[in-house]
């Protein structure tokens, strides 16, 4: 990876991983895209362009202008936004992406782009779900994921072009918050934690879902992306997880840091029916075989750090 653009680079996501990529590869190298302009490191520390990821044309035009070798596509709707405005999220999400693979077709780009555990549905293994099995979710936000695994992997078919993904599980962070997801609360608890001493869930006691910390995502992205292509037998995209909590696992962890902290529940209907369709706990065997995925956080690890950084 030498010229690296970024969609959606001041997301949950992106506004890390720009950071990252630009240490690592040199500010120069790594060219940061977004809907919006903010006053964020992501648009001071290096090349920013405004990109509406529909706009194919202009997304052509700035791979060519900075020279791109990689895309990597983060600009999406979430799930719980795709489910209310599900024709935006279809039109968003496959636009985009169709745009994204188009011109790493055709300027030769390496492609990334994340899938994520809600390509799963209800009649998917809950419990350590397989690399391949069903897939038949059944949200706006599954069937752009799975479509788009689809998509991906025609592309490396039918055109070589270098497509790789990984299905993320909720990710917890502390610089940008994510927005309109299902696993948010996930984040949420841990602000409440600092700021208020206790939290209100809108995802029922005992909903497992898969999570991990951002740091691992972020090396879990670089890692895939460097891979020796010989040995991946997968491509879109690839289970990963660090963990499977519900909101009460996550609250005895806080509950160490924070004795006196308190959670409570309001379930919000929508979103606890998209967590219950989603598996419990994924099988990362096949990222781990075949390009060393490891996480380094697990709960107590990660609740450790959020605590101390939101401090
Ligand atoms: C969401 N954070 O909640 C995203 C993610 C697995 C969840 O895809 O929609």
């Amino acid at each position: 990876m030498k010229n690296i653009l970024i969609t959606g680079a001041l997301g949950q996501i992106g506004s890390e991983l720009t950071i990252k990529l630009r240490k690592e590869y040199g500010n120069d190298h790594v060219i940061a895209t977004d809907i919006r302009e903010t006053d964020s490191d992501v648009v001071k520390g290096g090349p920013f362009e405004i990109l509406d990821v529909t706009d194919g044309q202009k997304m052509y035009d700035l791979a060519k202008k900075y020279n791109a070798d990689t895309i990597i596509h983060l600009a999406a709707l979430l799930s719980a936004t795709a489910e209310a405005k599900p024709l935006l999220a279809w039109n968003l999400n496959m636009g985009g992406l169709v745009n994204a693979l188009e011109t790493s077709r055709e300027l030769g780009c390496q492609f990334f782009t994340p899938s994520s555990i809600g390509a799963f549905g209800p009649t998917t293994p809950k419990d350590q779900t397989p690399q391949d099995t069903i897939m038949r979710p059944t949200t706006m936000y599954g069937v752009n994921k799975v479509s788009g695994e689809l998509l991906s992997d025609y592309y490396y078919q039918k055109f070589g072009v270098d497509t790789r993904g990984l299905r993320f599980p909720g990710l917890i962070s502390y610089e940008t918050p994510p927005g309109g997801g299902t696993t948010d609360y996930a984040v949420e608890i841990y602000y409440e934690a600092i700021k208020n001493k206790s939290y209100t869930s809108y995802i029922g006691e005992g909903t497992y879902m898969d999570m991990m910390y951002m740091p691992d995502a972020l090396n879990a992205i670089v890692n895939l992306l460097e891979a020796d292509p010989a040995n991946l037998k997968h491509r879109n995209s690839f289970n990963v997880s660090a963990m499977s909590v519900a909101p009460e696992t996550i609250t005895k962890e806080i509950q160490k840091h924070i004795p006196e902290f308190t959670l409570s529940y309001d379930v919000d209907p929508v979103r606890q029916a998209i967590a219950e369709s989603w598996p419990d706990g994924i099988d990362s065997a096949a990222a781990k075989a075949e390009w060393g995925f490891k996480a380094e956080y697990d709960l107590a690890k990660m609740t450790a750090d959020m605590l101390e950084k939101l401090k």
